[in-house]
Order: C-alpha cells, then structure tokens, then sequence
C-alpha cells in the first residue's frame, strides 16, 4: 500500500535517545536498529517533531524513588497503575541525549515530557493523568498538519500512547512498523497490537511511504 507524503504530513519521532538503546539504562532490545530507518524516512518529510523523555532524578516513575520496589514492577499512584522503570532520561545526562546517529537537521520541534516529578508521560500529547497537556495538539493544529506518521521507542509504551491519543484528537494516524521496537514488560506488545487494531490506528511500513 504506497502512501505519498505530502504538505499536511508530520512525521513524530518518538524517543531515539541513548537510555533506550542497547548500552542505556532502559535499552529496548534492537533499539539502535531504528535509527538509520528514521534517518532515511525523515529526508521524505517537510515536517518532522522528535520527542525526549525528560525526567529529573528522583522521578517517580523511578523503581529507585521507592523502597522495596524493582524495576518493571507496577504500582497505583494518583492517576493509576504506574509502571515502574531503571532510572532513565535524567535531564542533561547522556542517557537523555538523542542518539549521535539520529541525523534529523530539519526536526522543528523537541517536545520535552515526563519533567514533572509526580506525572510519568508516554503520550506526546498528555501526560499519564491524561489531562495534563504537552501542547503538541495546538502545535499540529496551528500548523495544519493533520496526518502523524509515528516511529520510535518504545512501540509499546510511548508510540503507543501517542498514536492512541492522536487518534482520539482527530488526527489521522499510522504507525510505521520496521521503524519502531518493543520493551515488552507482561504482554505489553500484543496488547499494543490489539489495541491499535481497536482504534483502527494504521500499521505502515517505511518502504510504502513515498
Ligand atoms: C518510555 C518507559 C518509560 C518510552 C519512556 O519512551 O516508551 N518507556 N519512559
Ligand atoms: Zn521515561
């Protein structure tokens, strides 16, 4: 299924940082392995937004920030399960730095999430409250940019959670498959898939996208 990208089209690159490739503190297995396959397909776009998981130490979305805890546990907090990560994305750390090999110039945007102590956020557009806004919405709409092409990391936790949230804004969305890799924490990729088949959130491949 060829798709032509076109003025209104953005692509959302979600999360390309060190701590979630192989070596990082939240590596997602083949992490790395999408950074060419987003360099290439960023040339195609005229607009392009990059994500950054952005926390401060201490966070508390961070196993270490409460006792007894380990990592990829979860537990309830305000506004609900939380899953509980390795410290990862500490604000000025190389951990938080995009990959030396993204290579994404014309990127016009950084939106910066998960930079309040109390509110994890895998969702461009919300954080976990899903009421707290990022301001990647007005962004888009001011923009006219009305179809998101999503890649990135983690498929199943921060691209998931903003194609889902696209979708629900009136956005016309699409994941692009071989440009995005799974954490997996208890069946979280299958419940991805499931999910986006509900929403009718789109899978593409990078090589369809002319
Ligand atoms: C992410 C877990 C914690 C992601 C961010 O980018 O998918 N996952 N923080
Ligand atoms: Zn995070």
């Amino acid at each position: 299924m060829n798709q032509a990208i076109g003025d209104s089209d953005v692509l959302v690159v979600v999360d390309v940082q060190n701590d979630f490739c192989p070596g990082g503190n939240l590596a997602v297995p083949g992490g790395d392995e999408v950074v060419p396959v987003i360099n290439a397909l960023a040339r195609r776009f005229r607009h392009v937004v990059l994500t950054q998981d952005w926390h401060p130490a201490g966070h508390q979305s961070f196993a270490s920030s409460h006792t007894g805890r380990r990592p990829y546990e979860t537990i309830k907090v305000a506004y609900g399960p939380q899953v509980l990560w390795p410290d990862h994305c500490i604000q000025g750390t190389r951990g938080a730095a995009f990959r030396d090999d993204l290579d994404i110039p014309h990127a016009a945007l950084v939106i910066r999430k998960g930079f309040r102590r109390e509110i994890d956020s895998y969702s461009a557009f919300f954080e976990n409250d899903h009421v707290t806004p990022t301001g990647l919405g007005g962004y888009l709409r001011e923009r006219g940019l009305q179809r998101l092409f999503v890649a990135g990391l983690a498929l199943d936790f921060c691209v998931r959670y903003s194609a889902e949230d696209a979708k629900r804004q009136g956005f016309d969305v699409a994941v692009i498959d071989d440009a995005c890799r799974g954490i997996d924490v208890g069946g979280s990729v299958a419940a991805t898939r499931k999910s986006f088949a509900s929403l009718a959130v789109t899978g593409v491949q990078s090589g369809d996208l002319r």
